[in-house]
């Protein structure tokens, strides 16, 4: 009797997701020919970015009658996801969305996840494991609480896109940078648009001074330009992100890396350069070139969003090594003797407003901390559960150590 109402129960919101599903009717939207595919034919998982490194981990779900599938596109409760059978919709078990009352935890672009199929000739399913993520690229959500938002899971490499145009803006950018060093994945800068620029290299240079260690490359989709070094990035197996301001200019790099159309891409407002939006959700494709990039929507403000990794201080190495060499261990670059961090503003070798930008990014970073770890304390309260899990920068630490 039970199994019965369970099944009845199960039928009717499987017939509810896919009434509800059919009504968005969207495009496939990958360069796969997953609509083209033929009964029986399958897909190799390695051309979404599959591998060794996560098969073991797919193992120890002990999940059975389950596949492998990634997720492209986030559409709330919903997510379209590829796996050998081609692209399908797919929902969240009723036990997650349980197990995981946080919503970062739950799927989003750029996760694998494991799939049971509804039947044994259908794409589409419910998603009843969800993989250790390797990088995760998230920012604060919108509210009061201090809350972790997901924009993409597994990232390889983060590419931050900001165009050289009246919107330019260095202080905007070392927040995405604090982004990119939170999230595991390596960050490279995208100087876009450099045709509307008299003397990129300029910027390439200032842009360098903020980011030590990261690679900065102007390119131009309208004149084809830094093609050669973008595409050395995009190697098989790869997954790439695009992060940045709306109407920076993300969407039509994917496009011109992908040769065709494969995501709208929108004019920008006259006066102030600012972008309108465009893409309104995280999708991902897979280049001619082997790799897989996914396009995010551009932040009207980016707000940042740090576990307690410490991953962000990687973002100003430059100041931090020049704290070494002050004369006290605790020294705070005030007004102390043998501040080695003021002598260099002095000296013109260290912008102070890239000081500035540090200390409000620390401040910013503990207070949220500390409002994050009362909200945790809190929990545990209510619900008796141990400590949260290691954080970002401590994962990315230990995934340093298992290679070497
Ligand atoms: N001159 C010039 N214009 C460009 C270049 N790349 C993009 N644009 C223009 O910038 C505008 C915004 O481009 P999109 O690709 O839609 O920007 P986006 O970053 O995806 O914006 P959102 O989806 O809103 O986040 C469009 O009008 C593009 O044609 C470029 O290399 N040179
Ligand atoms: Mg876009
Ligand atoms: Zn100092």
């Amino acid at each position: 009797m039970l199994f019965a109402r369970v099944l009845f129960l199960y039928l009717l919101g499987k017939k509810q997701l896919i009434s509800e599903l059919e009504e968005i009717n969207l495009n496939s939207n990958l360069n796969l020919n997953v609509n083209t595919m033929k009964a029986n034919e399958t897909l190799d998982m390695n051309t979404l970015g599959w591998g060794q490194r996560w098969e073991k981990d797919f193992a120890e779900l002990k999940l059975a009658d389950v596949e492998p599938a990634r997720v492209v596109a986030d559409h709330g409760h919903k997510y379209r996801v590829i796996s050998k059978r081609g692209e399908g919709w797919a929902e969240l078990s009723g036990r997650l969305q349980h197990e995981l009352p946080d919503r970062s935890d739950h799927p989003a672009v750029g996760d694998w996840v494991a799939l049971r199929y509804f039947s044994i000739d259908e794409k589409d399913g419910i998603i009843h494991g969800i993989l250790p993520r390797s990088s995760r690229i998230s920012r604060r959500a919108a509210g009061s609480v201090p809350s972790e938002q997901m924009i993409a899971a597994n990232v390889d490499v983060l590419l931050l896109v900001a165009a050289l145009n009246l919107d330019f803006n260095l202080r905007r950018l070392e927040r995405y940078l604090v982004m990119a060093w939170n999230s595991g994945a390596s960050p490279v800068v995208l100087l876009s648009k450099a045709d509307l620029c008299e003397d990129p290299e300029h910027f390439v240079r200032e842009t360098e001074q903020i980011a030590p260690g990261v690679p900065v490359i102007a390119v131009s989709a309208i004149e084809d330009l830094g093609r050669a070094e973008l595409e050395a990035l995009l190697q098989p197996g790869m997954t790439i992100a695009l992060t940045g301001s709306s109407g920076a200019g993300k969407s039509t790099i994917l496009n011109w890396l992908a040769g065709e159309e494969v995501q709208l891409t929108q004019g920008i407002r006259e006066g102030d350069s600012r972008g309108r939006h465009t893409t309104t959700h995280r999708e991902m494709f897979v280049l001619p070139q082997g790799a897989v990039m996914i396009d995010t929507p551009g932040m009207r403000e980016l707000q940042l969003w740090d576990d307690g990794g410490g991953g962000w201080s990687e973002a100003f190495t430059d100041i931090e090594e020049l704290a070494l060499q002050c004369r006290f261990g605790d020294c705070r670059h005030e007004r102390e003797a043998g501040c080695a961090v003021q002598e260099a503003v002095k000296s013109g070798e260290l912008d102070r407003k890239r000081l500035d930008n540090y200390r409000k990014t620390e401040r910013e970073l503990k207070f949220q901390a500390s409002k994050e770890r009362l909200r945790q304390r809190n929990d545990r309260k209510t619900t008796g559960k141990k400590e949260a899990p290691r954080g970002k920068g401590e994962q990315r630490r230990q995934l340093g150590r298992e290679l070497e």
